[in-house]
């Protein structure tokens, strides 16, 4: 009798309310307020929900937490769902319920984010931390190359003479490193075997004077240049020669330039490289692109013009070629040779670093060992 009236209950509740796994008959749900058992599950949700976000040490676990409760299998989710079946009476009180509650556990997921993320975060920061007492790494510098550190001291050396300094291309035309020269054909340096020739008409230059013919032809006097560069001669390779080795070529053009110029100039500039007591000495030679032409020795600066191993007991040292313009050169290039004269020489960049330096093989300034180079 009793059990037929509580079925009775039961069957009117069933229309009222459907919840998912109800189970018609049992005491304990018609005893019950339906309100009441569904704020009993929420509660044990969100008891649950905020116990795995509390035991949650990682965010992907946290995440995994979001997922099983709010997502769309979620618990809280499935709730939500049940929703449509609850009497239109108790849905404010029930939908509160369901609001508190996802508000508390969405509060306490956004926390334990926070918290994680934190924590993430100041264990990066410890791990990265850089203690800025610890000595430093020795780091190996580079070192300025021997050649580099002599021509810098001759581009001083004449900039302070009032010279400019130009450039030119390394590959060149066979007229500007020859015929402007008044180097006639058969010259032994014009031959094949001494030069690099990319074609008929150009070549790697043999020597920088392309780069001051391509300055007289401009037309703009006085001049009064040095051109450094790199130059190439097809020459055997030993401990004084390189297939491509530098030059500083020089050059001055005025009216009313002396060979007095270029002795005054030439010494001036030995002086200050290889110091104050210098001795120089100018021997006759033959350019074909200088008339008359020379070559100029210092005194040894080991020996002080003793003779020794270093100047081979000569006392002397030869360090570069010089001579007035050769009239011809200058009318090629469009200058009055009535009206204007001038003075050129040209300086083997290696063999001022050798002798400076006391190298005794070139072979060591193309090798770039370090261990060499940090020498000078
Ligand atoms: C050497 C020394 C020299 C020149 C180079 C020169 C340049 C022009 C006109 C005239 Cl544009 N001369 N340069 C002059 C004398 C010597 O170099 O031992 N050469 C083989």
């Amino acid at each position: 009798m009793v059990y037929w009236y509580l079925f009775r209950i039961q069957g009117a509740l069933d229309k009222k309310i459907r919840l998912p796994g109800r189970i018609p008959g049992t005491k304990v749900r018609i005893e019950r307020g339906v309100d009441e058992m569904i704020k009993d599950n929420l509660e044990s949700i969100q008891k649950k929900a905020l116990q795995q976000i509390r035991e949650a040490k990682q965010l992907d676990a946290l995440n995994e937490v979001r997922v099983n409760i709010l997502g769309k299998k979620g618990e809280l989710t499935a709730v939500l769902k049940g929703m449509k079946d609850v009497a239109e009476a108790d849905r404010p009180k029930v939908g509160a319920f369901v609001n508190e509650t996802r508000d508390a556990i969405e509060k306490s997921l956004e926390d334990a984010k926070r918290r994680l993320e934190e924590a993430a975060l100041n264990e990066r920061l410890k791990a990265e931390t850089i203690d800025v007492t610890l000595p430093s790494k020795k780091m190996g510098l580079g070192h300025r190359h021997p050649n580099t550190i002599a021509l810098e001291e001759l581009e001083r050396i004449f900039i302070g003479m009032g010279y400019g300094v130009a450039e030119g291309p390394e590959v060149e035309k066979v007229y500007y490193n020859f015929e402007a020269l008044n180097i006639p054909d058969g010259y032994p340096a014009k031959d094949e075997q001494d030069t690099f020739y990319i074609n008929g008409d150009i070549l790697l230059r043999t020597q920088t004077s392309g780069t001051q013919v391509h300055e007289m032809e401009k037309g703009r006097l006085p001049i009064k240049m040095i051109s450094p560069g790199r130059v190439f001669r097809s020459d055997e390779v030993d401990a004084t020669h390189s297939p491509s080795f530098h030059q500083v070529e020089g050059l001055v053009i005025d009216k009313g330039i002396s060979f007095s110029d270029l002795k005054g100039t030439l010494e001036v500039f030995a002086r200050e490289l290889f110091g104050e007591d210098t001795k120089v000495k100018f021997r006759p030679h033959h350019f074909p692109f200088t008339e008359p032409s020379a070559e100029m020795d210092v005194s040894c600066f080991k020996c002080k013009g003793k003779g020794c191993r270093f100047c081979k007991g000569e006392g002397w040292i030869e360090i570069l070629g010089c001579g007035m313009v050769h009239p011809h050169v200058l009318e090629m290039s469009g200058i009055d040779p009535k009206e204007y004269t001038g003075f050129a020489f040209g300086i083997g960049l290696e063999r001022i670093a050798l002798l400076k330096y006391e190298i005794d093989d070139m072979r060591l300034l193309y090798e770039n060992d370090i261990r060499f180079l940090s020498q000078f």
